[in-house]
């Protein structure tokens, strides 16, 4: 849609069609005129509806401790405490970690070979991901125990739910909606921002009827329609985490949110700190 966009802004616009129009196909400069005002009138509705995803920034509201030896792939909140699934083989976990101290109060080491991703909390259960085994947990909430094993094909990235479906990302610019009961895939949702698919999505979090996507690699956020995948907007988390924490520090991964108390929270993999941020327009 970029393309479009770049055409209609373009002043220079009808005198190229009408130019062409007469040197390639012979048509008379008065009707090449009129057609190449016509089909700019054609795309100039379009263009209008087409602006620029909107750009944020973010304001800190408060600073939380966070284990700096977790691989974050996965985080939710519910009822003051913050759910948490780690990565890496070996070291990958599903944690209940109390906010305000970051203390871990429950844990289940996944064992070998699994690569712990995303995780979701429904209902009393919770659901995670493993990178590539194509293999998924169903956790017990209350005791951590797990319940059952799914599979899915191909990679598992980042997990979140609107309380109807399962949103899960795969490192694609696609989202794979997910029956809540069967775990089966009902439909995708192809994430772009204007004419350019969005790849590498990575931790998801729904907030106020959009879906969030820390986007690998980046310190980005993508604000991300349900209905038709196109991205709203850009969350710019560049600065979040000051230089004297970076030592160690790996990438931008992890948003939670608590609906009861609009509160957002991002981290990131290997990060000593956990941020409450707002979001506000960027200037
Ligand atoms: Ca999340």
């Amino acid at each position: 849609m970029k393309v479009v966009r770049d055409l209609g802004a373009d002043p220079e616009f009808p005198p190229r069609i009408s130019q062409i129009l007469r040197r390639e196909f012979g048509v008379c400069p008065q009707l090449s005129s009129i057609l190449a005002s016509g089909f700019l009138g054609f795309w100039l509705p379009f263009s209008t509806f087409l602006p620029p995803a909107a750009e944020y920034s973010f304001r800190v509201v408060k600073v939380y401790p966070h284990d700096r030896t977790a691989f974050t792939q996965g985080l939710e909140y519910r009822d003051g405490f913050l759910y948490e699934g780690t990565g890496l083989v070996g070291r990958s976990a599903l944690r209940k970690i109390n906010l305000e101290t970051g203390r871990v109060v429950q844990n289940f080491d996944v064992p070998q070979p699994f690569f712990g991703e995303g995780i979701t909390i429904l209902n009393q259960q919770i659901l995670q991901l493993t990178w590539q085994s194509q293999t998924g947990f169903v956790y017990d909430k209350t005791s951590l125990r797990v319940l059952r094993s799914f599979s899915y094909p191909g990679e598992g990235w980042g997990m979140t739910n609107d309380g109807k479906q399962i949103y899960m990302s795969d490192g694609s610019s696609q989202i794979r909606v997910w029956d809540p009961v069967t775990l089966k895939e009902a439909r995708r949702i192809k994430v772009m921002d204007g004419a350019q698919p969005i790849s590498a999505l990575n931790e998801l979090e729904f907030v106020r009827g959009e879906i969030f996507a820390n986007v690998w690699q980046t310190d980005r956020i993508a604000r991300i329609s349900p209905a038709d995948g196109h991205v709203l907007g850009w969350i710019d988390l560049g600065g979040l985490l000051p230089k004297e924490d970076r030592t160690g520090a790996d990438v931008l991964n992890g948003i939670a949110y608590d609906s009861a108390g609009d509160r957002l929270f991002v981290t990131g993999k290997l990060w000593p700190k956990l941020f409450e941020i707002k979001i506000i327009p960027k200037k």
